[in-house]
């Protein structure tokens, strides 16, 4: 199988996804999104939601496809999230909870239509962090976050996903979380698996964002605070391409 996205993800530059949830999001907002992720350079869409009411993973990845060129990754709540036409899937195990519907059986539900598809898989430990509030994912996953401070299990947790096989590890705040994944955490995780590390949840600043990055992220992902000003991509996309500067001159 191809692996032209998790080769992205490898190549040590920080990098910046929006998270698109369907059911937030109508044809006019997609295209706003599109044009302005166009000019700023952002990397990937991801898209999906631990629960969809209205909207259509389909009809949104079309529109996306239309408008922009940049990758679609699938961030599927379950198995019913898949579609060929993203560019791949992070086929995520929520590693962090001990409800073996989200370790193993939505995949044994999607398994076959995932391989069908063609989709690029990049299997990925999905770490849910407690952010001070109880949010969808938590609910929907019904699953016990680590503890914000317990940098030791979230270390734990993340090589045991190593071990198991997984090529990126997702640190989850959750959107909307009243705070993210603490620096700390992010910077241990790092440092002891030095795989991928996505970190998304309750970005909403240029400054966190550097923040997260400089801990040791390596993309970041914004849902709400994006959609509520798209304006936000310019500010993180900046400070992106300074890191980015920073680190090819060392
Ligand atoms: C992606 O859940 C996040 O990891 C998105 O969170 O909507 O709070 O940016 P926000």
């Amino acid at each position: 199988m191809k692996q032209k996205i998790l080769q992205q993800f490898q190549n040590h530059k920080k990098q910046l996804a929006v998270l698109i949830d369907p059911d937030k999001v109508n044809e006019k907002q997609l295209k706003v999104l599109c044009t302005y992720a166009t000019a700023h350079q952002v990397d990937y869409f991801f898209v999906g939601g631990s629960i969809l009411t209205h909207g259509s993973i389909p009809e949104t990845i079309t529109i996306l496809k239309k408008f922009a060129s940049l990758p679609v990754i699938l961030f599927p709540g379950n198995a019913s999230q898949v579609d060929p036409q993203a560019d791949a899937i992070l086929y995520l195990s929520l590693i962090s909870g001990r409800n073996a519907d989200l370790l193993i059986g939505q995949h044994v539900l999607s398994a076959m239509s995932v391989k069908l598809s063609g989709l690029e898989a990049i299997p990925t430990g999905y770490i849910l962090i407690d952010s001070g509030n109880v949010t969808t994912v938590q609910y929907v996953s019904n699953t016990k976050p680590i503890p914000h401070d317990h940098n030791e299990l979230a270390v734990s947790t993340a090589v045991a996903g190593q071990l198991l096989g997984m090529r990126v590890i997702y640190l989850e705040a959750g959107s909307g979380a009243r705070r993210t994944v603490s620096g700390q955490m992010i910077e241990k995780v790092k440092k002891n698996t030095g795989l991928p590390l996505i970190v998304g949840g309750g970005i909403r600043t240029a400054e966190k964002a550097i923040e997260i990055y400089n801990s040791g992220a390596d993309i970041i992902v914004v849902g709400n605070a994006i959609e509520d000003n798209p304006e936000l991509m310019l500010e993180i996309a900046k400070a992106k391409s300074s890191i980015n500067q920073t680190l090819n001159a060392l």
